[in-house]
């Protein structure tokens, strides 16, 4: 009898393991993942990774009816993230082209209760999503976070689900960046245009309540002051009945009631608390300390979503036109840089990531700088070593005449707020960048951008300061078009390119330039947003292009850039080499398309010597608390 007992409730053990194991190979098959590949935000994310299908389709996807062919003809297997074109360095493929990506999932979830979502990290440029066929919806935009909602009608609890994205990016003139011909007839542009899912695609569930954004803001007044945390949720009810909602949280260990409310079938709502922290063991790059925030929302009686965050004290400010982190005015050094690999483009993985982010405290950086929003474990890596980031919109370049059309301007500001809302959490971030080189000599459409822009930046974020990189050309002269920026770039190319009139070419002009651009803005945060020279040889030191000249280069920008006290920071151009564009020649007479080598690591790693004449001026530097 205990036998047969035994040998039964062994039969279902092993059933049930056996249920199990096809479970876990079926999710294994679709490589869907529980969690996200970095640690800031909700808990109900799976990543899609496993095997996807692609195809490259020159546009005739869609009369072929990608989206719903259920046969797997004509796709071949990929991983993604994914740059379809990395590594082919023709003018075609820095053109543009369509590529189609497909995922067949089973959900990890079947309850009849869950709503799901797609989240695409950065898809280059314009995407298009079915699911089971049914068009789902669309994006324009890179390096920003987005979703759809999966619609109930389309997709399928049990069984397989078809997620097809049309990715489109061939560049156009009012994309950011925009496309351009260079004098020569090929494609522009300030780094290759790599196609397709170049970050991550995630599954959200959604158990009725989503959280649409979170933020987490301490504001300090002085470094020995109390910190006052601000702690915003908003809500969104998925479901078809009013929720009794309640937010709570903790921030450092310490609980936050962000209180109980209702919230209507389909509507949003905000939840709010404070929390005074009497004695904050403040962030800065000599000692990134982060408080870990927690927060759990619950809906008819259950747990059902929870976000998890790291946050920093800190407060950056501007005073007697300089750049203050807790107060203490600041002199940063740091290197600007691109996502690249030699091997996948713009597709990096987590340990490219921290190898840049490695790489740059090495150099003895305390600020890094890219055009366009990094993935998130990028500054999720910054906060934690404490490196500052100014971080930027691919505003990039953008020519006053497309700058002007209402439809350019528009898809600026959303970029603007979507950056603001995903990544306004990270303590590294220092300010929010509006733009790259647009005309230097700005007129009332550069103007009404620029004021647009920072009263949207303040409204949604009032803890950060708001700057803009300009190209360095004296003949610009003081404009009052910057009036309302608190901080400007200045990319200083002295020396290296001529600029317009031979303007620049003289790299003894350069710290006269500087002086006159501090006259024009006394009040302003100003730094040195870029400077660089290409090598990649041996030669003299008089000619260009070689690691000599880089290394004189280097070493009397820095000089200058170390005579200014008033400077707050000077970030050399870039760290490494990346692919910039056919027949790019970067000033060097003898280039190396399409690579830009101003890096001062070759783009297989290695270091050039002007990385050590560098390195030993940044440490040479009080970055912190100097002046
Ligand atoms: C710049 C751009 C940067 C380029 C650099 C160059 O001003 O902002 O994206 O790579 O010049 O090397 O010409």
């Amino acid at each position: 009898m205990r036998r047969r007992r035994m040998r039964r409730l062994l039969v279902l053990t092993l059933a049930i393991l056996a249920a199990w194991a096809c479970a876990a190979s079926a999710r294994a098959a679709d490589g869907i993942t529980r969690g996200t590949i970095y640690k800031d935000g909700p808990d109900n994310r799976y990543l899609l990774g496993g095997d996807w299908l692609f195809r490259l389709n020159a546009g005739e996807g869609r009369k072929q009816r990608l989206q719903r062919q259920t046969s797997t003809d004509g796709w071949a297997k990929t991983a993604v993230p994914n740059a379809w074109n990395a590594g082919d360095n023709s003018v075609a493929s820095m053109t543009g082209t369509v590529g189609w990506y497909r995922k067949d999932f089973r959900l990890p979830d079947r309850r009849a209760r869950m709503d799901w979502l797609v989240r695409f990290e950065s898809v280059n440029y314009r995407a298009r999503v079915w699911l089971n066929g049914k068009p789902i919806g669309r994006n324009t935009g890179a390096y920003l976070p987005w979703d759809l909602r999966l619609p109930r009608g389309a997709l399928k609890r049990q069984g397989m689900n078809r997620l097809v994205v049309r990715v489109d990016n061939r560049r156009l003139r009012t994309d950011f960046p925009p496309s351009g011909l260079t004098g020569s007839g090929d494609p522009a542009g300030g780094w290759w245009n790599y196609g397709g899912l170049l970050r991550e695609v995630y599954l959200q569930r959604v158990d009725r309540i989503d959280i649409t954004s979170l933020v987490v803001r301490p504001e300090l007044q002085c470094a020995t002051c109390a910190a006052s945390v601000l702690a915003r949720v908003v809500v969104r009810n998925y479901g078809d009945s009013t929720a009794s909602v309640r937010v709570s949280g903790s921030f450092g260990g310490r609980a936050l009631n962000l209180g109980t409310r209702r919230v209507g079938a389909h509507t949003f709502k905000s939840f709010a608390a404070r929390l005074r922290v009497s004695k904050p063991r403040l962030w800065s790059p000599d000692s990134p300390y982060l408080y870990q925030a927690r927060f759990a929302v619950r809906a008819g009686g259950r747990r059902v979503i929870g976000y998890r965050l790291s946050s920093g004290i800190r407060s950056v400010a501007i005073a007697g036109g300089k750049l203050t982190l807790n107060d203490r005015p600041v002199s940063l050094r740091g290197v600007g840089l691109h996502e690249d690999d030699p091997r996948t483009g713009f597709a990096i993985d987590s340990a490219r990531r921290a190898q840049i982010i490695t790489q740059a405290k090495e150099l003895g950086a305390t600020v890094i700088r890219s055009h366009y929003p990094l993935h998130p474990e990028m500054h999720e890596l910054a906060d934690r070593v404490g490196l500052l980031v100014w971080s930027e919109i691919p505003v990039y370049a953008v020519k006053t005449q497309y700058l002007k059309r209402e439809m350019v301007r528009k898809l600026a500001a959303r970029e603007l707020e979507d950056n603001i809302l995903a990544n306004q959490n990270h303590p590294s971030i220092i300010l929010w960048s509006i733009g790259n080189e647009l005309s230097a000599r700005p007129g009332p459409v550069q103007s009404f951008y620029i004021d647009r822009a920072v009263r949207q930046a303040k409204a949604l974020d009032p803890s950060r300061p708001v700057g803009l990189a300009v190209a360095g050309y004296p003949s610009a002269g003081c404009r009052p078009q910057y009036a309302a920026l608190d901080v400007i770039g200045i990319n200083d190319y002295f020396g290296w390119y001529p600029g317009p009139n031979g303007q620049i070419a003289d790299r003894d002009a350069l710290s006269d330039f500087l002086d006159a651009v501090r006259a024009c803005y006394p009040n302003k945060a100003i730094l040195v947003s870029e400077f660089g020279a290409e090598a990649n040889r041996d030669g003299p030191v008089e000619e260009k292009g070689t690691f000599q000249y880089q290394q004189d280069f280097v070493n009397s920008h820095l000089a200058v850039h170390n005579s200014k006290p008033w400077l707050s920071a000077s970030i050399y151009w870039a760290l490494q080499e990346f692919r910039v564009r056919p027949n790019w020649d970067g000033g060097n007479p003898h280039p190396n398309p399409p690579i830009h080598e101003k890096g001062l690591l070759r783009f297989d790693g290695s270091k050039k010597p002007a990385w050590f004449d560098v390195q030993r001026q940044f440490a040479a530097t009080p970055q912190l608390g100097g002046q």
